[in-house]
């Protein structure tokens, strides 16, 4: 299989890639990509590492590449959690790259707002020669990279994540992008960036992109913007046949079925425990025929809400037919709060991540009236309505005679 590909500099390398192409193996001829993002390798949630649900999980991927005989897998973005990954979480990515390539199975991954770019890109011309295609930072110019198959050429653009002062930069060194408008917004910045891809609509394009589409439902492991102005409009991606997206972390289609975020491989909140997490599958045929099919991913640790009194769920006809070392949040509904919940919890949900109480108390603090004329009341009123503040409901009748036989002591 003949692969061209074009750099950040605009040089044009013809290679054949190393790699066996498996739609050559099985006598097929279209185009199978996988299409993943927001790994977020090294991601810590509440304290918990998820390197192993990670690592779990990319296996699954490698298992689902395989049963589909997939050509590559599309990474659209955070890679990583951080933009100076642990050591660990290098070491995982660098895994499972290699297996990937090791199958024959090509990999196009972009940088994502977790991500540093330059760190992403590094030697990505290296891998390029395995099959492995990794974006370089944004300069003006796309990487693209186009494959064939029986039915012409596939044209697969990589843009990293940019932010409008990305493109800004970019145009001020491009000499090619003189004379274009400066970018305020996410939106015209992504618009400029692909109007000077040039792409060729008579063909099929495919565009990885790592950024927010207006519309798109958010959840809380997301990175909002300060100001929330980071949303490009849908219209930006009409040249595309396929825009493999990533940075939203709930699997969807906005306006039209092929620009698409496939979401996270995992559950990284507690606003997600309903989700199914899954890996979109992308099969492209003739222009303007793309099937996409999702496959459900099945975690190491799911990752769930629990609700009752401390009575309750500790009782063992409560968890016995559940999966006690699932991630939880609990909200115990006691008036009271249990001494040492968290711990006692734990010894039933070894990975208890959340506590949290739903009672009078923390429901909606009701506004006491102030009291004008302090002078008038008494200590006991006064730390009355402290109490009642503090706690959304008013001392019982034990409490009060606990502290006004305090009062009187100090007295
Ligand atoms: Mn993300």
């Amino acid at each position: 299989m003949e692969q061209t590909s074009q750099t950040a500099d605009g040089v044009t390398a013809k290679m054949t890639a190393c790699a066996s192409f498996n739609a050559q193996e099985k006598g097929k001829n279209t185009m199978k990509l996988l299409h993943i993002s927001d790994l977020h390798i090294g991601k810590r949630l509440n304290g918990f590492s998820m390197l192993e649900d990670q690592k779990y999980i990319l296996k699954q991927i490698l298992a689902i590449a395989d049963e589909q005989q997939a050509d590559g897998v599309m990474i659209a973005g955070d890679i990583y959690d951080k933009p100076v990954p642990s050591a660990e979480a290098v070491q995982v990515f660098d895994w499972f790259l290699t297996e990937l390539a090791d199958r024959g199975r090509q990999v196009y991954a972009v940088s994502g707002n977790h991500d540093s770019a330059e760190r992403i890109a590094f030697g990505a011309q290296l891998m390029s020669g395995r099959g492995v295609f990794v974006s370089p930072v944004y300069r003006g110019d796309t990487a693209k990279y186009t494959v064939k198959d029986s039915y012409g050429e596939l044209c697969i653009y990589m843009l990293p994540f940019v932010k409008p002062a990305v493109v800004r930069h970019a145009m001020e060194d491009a000499p090619n992008m003189e004379g274009t408008p400066i970018p305020e917004s996410y939106h015209d910045a992504v618009r400029l960036a692909v109007e000077h891809m040039g792409v060729d609509s008579s063909t099929r394009n495919i565009l990885i992109a790592h950024q927010f589409v207006t519309g798109a439902g958010r959840c809380d492991s997301e990175e909002v913007s300060v100001g929330g102005m980071d949303n490009v409009d849908i219209d930006v991606f009409d040249a595309f046949d396929y825009v493999a997206l990533g940075h939203i972390h709930s699997p969807q289609s906005i306006k039209r079925e092929t620009v698409r975020y496939c979401g996270t491989p995992l559950k990284y909140s507690f606003s997600e425990a309903g989700q199914e997490k899954s890996v979109t599958v992308v099969d492209f045929r003739e222009k303007g025929n793309i099937e996409l099919s999702c496959i459900p991913l099945i975690p190491l640790h799911d990752m769930r809400k629990i609700r009752g009194t401390y009575l309750e769920v500790t009782a063992k006809s409560f968890y016995q037919d559940t999966d006690t070392e699932d991630y939880v949040q609990i909200t115990l509904t006691d008036e009271e709060d249990i001494p040492d919940g968290l711990q006692k919890l734990r010894i039933i949900y070894p990975n208890l991540m959340q506590l949290e109480y739903d009672n009078s108390r923390t429901r909606q603090s009701c506004v006491i009236e102030r009291a004008e004329k302090i002078e008038q009341k008494s200590e006991l009123e006064l730390f009355a309505e402290f109490y009642e503040l503090q706690n959304n409901q008013s001392m019982s009748v034990e409490q009060t005679a606990f502290v006004s036989q305090l009062i009187e002591e100090c007295r």
